[in-house]
């Protein structure tokens, strides 16, 4: 019998990985999709579409104990993936109420809809490195203390720690994936990688002259998504639930991001990159650096995109989609 999976926040860019490599395992894959009123429907569904007709969508909101309770009671799962969040850590401090509601209200509904209609289903929570924040120590693993220093860091690490208790006290299979940043052609716009290798691509194709950005100074551990959602499922098939840290061990800084993604489109980063004090967010995380070496020994798991592979892939894939989109502007 083949194994039957619900992907929440299936619609963002590692719900869609994870989709094809679940489908690629021979799963039945579900996904959780709230529903927004839209202009282009289709756009929203953009990152599913090599997969879409083999999946089935299952209507429900974070934001509500009844849709999702409702998805539960229509289906048996073996496995449940939460990822579905309100991920963008700058719009954390604009909004803590509503970023604080869907991570840490969405996440106790799926674990308690899980606990009272199928507490033999797996599940898994999106933990993030940005727990660690104020980083304790170098590199940060597992044990490491967090500190975290947004409204989203304060609620990732709330929904690590419930999914935590889950297991402690209702014996539930819970793991916690301890993700380092990771992104891929289908990051969001408003993320920093993507904003720069959109923003490359628009300069070098001649329909923008300058790219505002905020601290260049902040290092980050970038892996690939379509790496990291393998970690995620092998998290799934092991005896017991755990909590591990997902990471390449490698951190560079966001001025040598631009310096790569700007040097592969033939251009010098200094002459365009302005900055902006405006997009500075009022407590930084300044260092992350994971040591995924749990990781490598229990899951077997190995990232195998590096950092300028990632960088290329990103920056080749705007290019085409702008030239595709603008072929005039493109000959310029
Ligand atoms: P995205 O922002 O790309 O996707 C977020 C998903 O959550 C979207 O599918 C979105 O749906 C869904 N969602 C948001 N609010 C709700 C809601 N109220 N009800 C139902 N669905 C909702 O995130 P990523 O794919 O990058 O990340 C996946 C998870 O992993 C997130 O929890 C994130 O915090 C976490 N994480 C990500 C890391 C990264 O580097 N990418 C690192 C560590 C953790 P919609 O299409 O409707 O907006
Ligand atoms: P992050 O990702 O906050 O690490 O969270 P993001 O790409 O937004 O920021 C990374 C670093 O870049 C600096 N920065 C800018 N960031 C953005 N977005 N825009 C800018 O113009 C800019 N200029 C500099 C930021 O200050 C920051 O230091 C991501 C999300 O996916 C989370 O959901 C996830 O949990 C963590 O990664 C791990």
């Amino acid at each position: 019998m083949n194994k039957r999976a619900l992907i929440t926040g299936i619609t963002g860019q590692d719900g869609s990985y994870l989709a094809e490599h679940l489908l690629s395992l021979g799963y039945e894959v579900h996904g959780l999709v709230r529903r927004v009123a839209l202009e282009q429907p289709d756009e929203r569904l953009s990152r599913l579409r090599n997969c879409l007709d083999r999946l089935q969508i299952q209507p429900a909101n974070l934001d509500s104990y009844a849709s999702v309770f409702h998805v539960f009671s229509k289906q048996e799962f073996d496995e449940c993936y939460h990822l579905a969040a309100q991920s963008f850590v700058a719009e954390s401090f604009a909004d803590g109420f509503s970023t604080m509601a869907t991570n840490i209200d969405g996440t106790h509904y799926v674990l308690a809809a899980l606990r009272e209609l199928q507490p033999k289903c797996r599940f898994y929570f999106a933990g993030s490195s940005e727990m660690f924040g104020k980083v304790r120590e170098t590199p940060q693993r597992e044990t490491t203390p967090f500190h975290p220093r947004s409204p989203y860091g304060v609620s990732k690490v709330t929904g690590f720690h419930l999914s935590m208790n889950y297991r402690e006290a209702y014996g539930m299979f819970c793991s916690n994936g301890i993700l380092f940043n990771h992104e891929s052609p289908r990051r969001g716009l408003e993320f920093v990688t993507r904003k720069i290798t959109h923003g490359v691509a628009r300069i070098k194709l001649g329909l923008a002259s300058e790219l505002k950005l905020g601290n260049l100074e902040a290092k980050r551990d970038w892996g690939h998504a379509r790496d990291y959602v393998k970690a995620m499922h092998l998290m799934l098939q092991q005896a017991e639930g755990s909590d591990y840290v997902v990471a390449t061990g490698e951190t560079h800084s966001v001025r040598e991001f631009c310096e790569l993604a700007f040097g592969e489109a033939g251009l010098d980063y200094r002459e365009y990159v302005r900055q902006d004090k405006a997009v500075y967010r009022p407590a930084e995380v300044d260092l992350l650096i994971g040591d995924a070496s749990k990781a490598h020994k229990e899951l077997k798991w190995q990232p195998k995109v590096d950092f300028r592979s990632l960088v290329k892939e990103m920056l080749h894939s705007d290019l085409e989609l702008l030239s595709s989109r603008a072929p005039q502007a493109a000959a310029l």
